[in-house]
């Protein structure tokens, strides 16, 4: 593991580190919760090579997520959390004053509810393409694909376009009237299938000019995975 970027907190507050793979599709999730917030400041950012399997080697599986996915958000005190969607809580509600998850019962409950929907139909399953139904991280990491099973995972994420589409042509967002996670996590699903070459099909014109209108934002343009 190799420590490209390190943000000092100016008032010394402890440090917080995300294991990340800048360009990667869920660290992106968690680098644009992590601008959205304005925390740069307090995490350092430590590269994991996906491509040399450094996230299946035993020593991160054992210390840092037994799943052997990236990102991780390390506490101060050593205490670890994975997944995007925990992670995002974990920091949207640090300041007490959440503005991606929802603050009222039925805001988180529909985001969540949308969140999961996106990874479940767009981005996880763009992941399953790339992995089986691609090279993916090459013959050193993919240690077992099935095609077939990659293909298929392929043709939902395009069912899934067609989906948010048509959330996105009844409201502004795909969670409702404000930005929040899901956005987020549509967006990790977009820079995937950018990545495997699926592109939004022209007819889904709504989630076209709603990703126009995300790669405006601040927080996301400033991703390595928008800067080339
Ligand atoms: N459910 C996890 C989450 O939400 O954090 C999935 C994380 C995930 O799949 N991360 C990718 C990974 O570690 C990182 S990236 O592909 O987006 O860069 N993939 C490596 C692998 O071998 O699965």
């Amino acid at each position: 593991m190799t420590s490209v970027i390190t943000n000092i907190d100016p008032n010394n507050r402890p440090a917080m580190t995300v294991y990340d793979f800048p360009v990667g599709p869920y660290p992106t999730r968690v680098r644009i919760a992590i601008a959205e917030k304005q925390l740069q400041q307090r995490v350092r950012f430590e590269m994991v090579d996906l491509y040399k399997g450094e996230h299946k080697k035993p020593e991160f599986i054992e210390q840092k997520n037994y799943s052997g996915t990236l990102p991780v958000l390390e506490l101060a005190d050593g205490t670890l959390i994975a997944e995007c969607t925990a992670i995002t809580q974990y920091l949207d509600t640090l300041d007490g004053a959440p503005s991606l998850t929802g603050t009222t019962p039925l805001e988180q409950g529909i985001i969540h509810m949308m969140s999961k929907r996106a990874e479940i139909e767009l981005l996880d399953a763009i992941s399953v393409y790339f992995h089986h139904g691609t090279p993916g991280l090459g013959p050193l990491v993919e240690l077992y694909q099935n095609q077939e099973w990659g293909l298929r995972q392929r043709d939902k994420a395009l069912r899934g376009m067609h989906y948010f589409d048509k959330v996105l042509q009844q409201q502004p967002y795909i969670a409702g009237e404000q930005f929040s996670m899901v956005d987020i996590t549509v967006i990790g699903g977009l820079v995937f299938a950018a990545i495997v070459k699926l592109e939004i099909p022209p007819e889904c014109g709504a989630l076209l000019s709603w990703y126009e209108r995300m790669k405006m934002r601040d927080s996301v343009a400033s991703q390595p995975a928008f800067s080339g």
